[in-house]
């Protein structure tokens, strides 16, 4: 593969060549022929990990986050020992508010804990919209990445405004999003306010990392499963439609995922995604249908099979690559993101499998 890079988008005609642009994970993302099926695993950064178990034990979440040293080291290390075909930033999709001045932790065992949950137009305008200077580590951090990278493409991320609205109006995790449906129907004004605020944070986020340089870019709505489709289209599409289309033209193909999505992935796609994630709930070939021939996908493995013998998971994996095939484009991954007491082998030996039964 030559070592030349054009910095000219990839959309639309003009085949980019070499570098990051040009590897299989990108080439998927934008429906292209790839020599293999390009893999890498959500939250392959983390607590499976034992070296970054090590790295942790001694520095918080957001601290760690907040350090360009630490966060290339972390997001490094699943590349380095899975052999997976990018490498995704460490950071979480709570970073960008915490810049945005709102006073929230992240709790071991828990999650994302915010002080003072936002129900009001008042609590909605405290969170002010960010600069690339208020999120500077991570322009340093994406830096300093992809000088190490080389050819491995570099995935930027954030949450989407329903999933980041759902941790700022219950103040934590939640199984019903109850507050926050509440808020959506009862005070729809409020509501818009909010996602409006947070699609502009999201925005400069994701534009902060593709100026310093990512390969790609993963709008993370996790939780946007819990609402009907209708619900969706009219409270949640309008406001990751501004994020997404806020980085049309940027060259780097935009992939939207949430979990429990079956009857969104249409309306994820025509969100503005080049790429739509699918959960395990519902099979490659038949979210193609409803996701239609202009969108890759990405997924599916159900993260609880890899606790499985592997026989089983090497037949889910083939599963998956031959329904797959029927997309225009297929990168393959978890149908969520990795649990922390995966045993990280299991995962290399997953990449590999990949690789090899998809070779063409
Ligand atoms: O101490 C620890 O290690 C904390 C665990 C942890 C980690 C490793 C949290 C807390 N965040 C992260 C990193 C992280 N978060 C990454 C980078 C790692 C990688 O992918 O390789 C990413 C992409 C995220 C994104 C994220 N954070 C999402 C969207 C993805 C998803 O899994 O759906 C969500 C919903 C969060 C919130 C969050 N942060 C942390 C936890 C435990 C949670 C979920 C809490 C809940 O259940 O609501």
């Amino acid at each position: 593969m030559s070592t030349a890079t054009t910095g000219s988008p990839a959309r639309d005609g003009e085949p980019v060549t070499g570098g990051p642009a040009d590897s299989p994970f990108v080439r998927a993302c934008w429906r292209r022929p790839v020599p293999h099926t390009p893999v890498w695993f959500m939250r392959q950064a983390g607590r499976s990990l034992p070296e970054y178990r090590e790295i942790r034990a001694e520095v918080g979440m957001l601290d760690s986050c907040r350090s360009p040293e630490l966060v290339t080291e972390i997001t490094l290390q699943p590349v380095r020992r899975h052999g997976v075909d990018a490498a995704i930033l460490f950071s979480d999709i709570v970073v960008p508010l915490t810049a945005a001045g709102v006073d929230l932790d992240i709790v071991p065992g828990t999650g994302p804990v915010v002080a003072e949950p936002v129900r009001t137009l008042g609590e909605v305008d405290r969170i002010r919209p960010i600069t690339a200077a208020d999120v500077s580590y991570v322009d340093e951090a994406v830096r300093m990445l992809v000088a190490e990278l080389g050819q491995t493409p570099l995935i930027g991320f954030a949450g989407a405004p329903f999933t980041l609205a759902s941790y700022l109006v219950e103040g934590g995790p939640s199984r019903t999003h109850s507050r926050t449906k509440a808020l959506m129907y009862g005070a729809p004004q409020v509501w818009h306010a909010l996602c409006a605020r947070l699609a502009e944070i999201t925005l400069e986020f994701l534009l902060v990392q593709v100026r310093a340089g990512v390969s790609a870019v993963q709008l993370f709505d996790s939780w946007a499963g819990a609402l009907s489709e209708a619900d969706y289209r009219r409270f949640v599409m309008p406001h990751s439609s501004v994020v997404l289309a806020g980085l049309a033209d940027t060259g780097v193909p935009r992939i939207h995922f949430g979990v429990g999505t079956a009857e969104l992935l249409a309306a994820m796609g025509e969100a503005g995604a080049d790429v739509v994630g699918v959960d395990w709930r519902t099979p490659l070939d038949a979210a193609t249908v409803r996701i239609g021939p202009d969108r890759a996908v990405q997924g599916n493995l159900d993260p609880c099979l890899l606790f499985a013998p592997w026989p089983v998971i090497e037949t889910e994996v083939r599963r998956i690559l031959t329904q797959g095939q029927v997309a225009p484009g297929h990168v393959f991954n978890l149908g969520h993101g990795v649990l922390p007491e995966t045993d990280p082998d299991v995962l290399t030996r997953v990449a590999a499998l990949v690789h090899e039964a998809s070779a063409r």
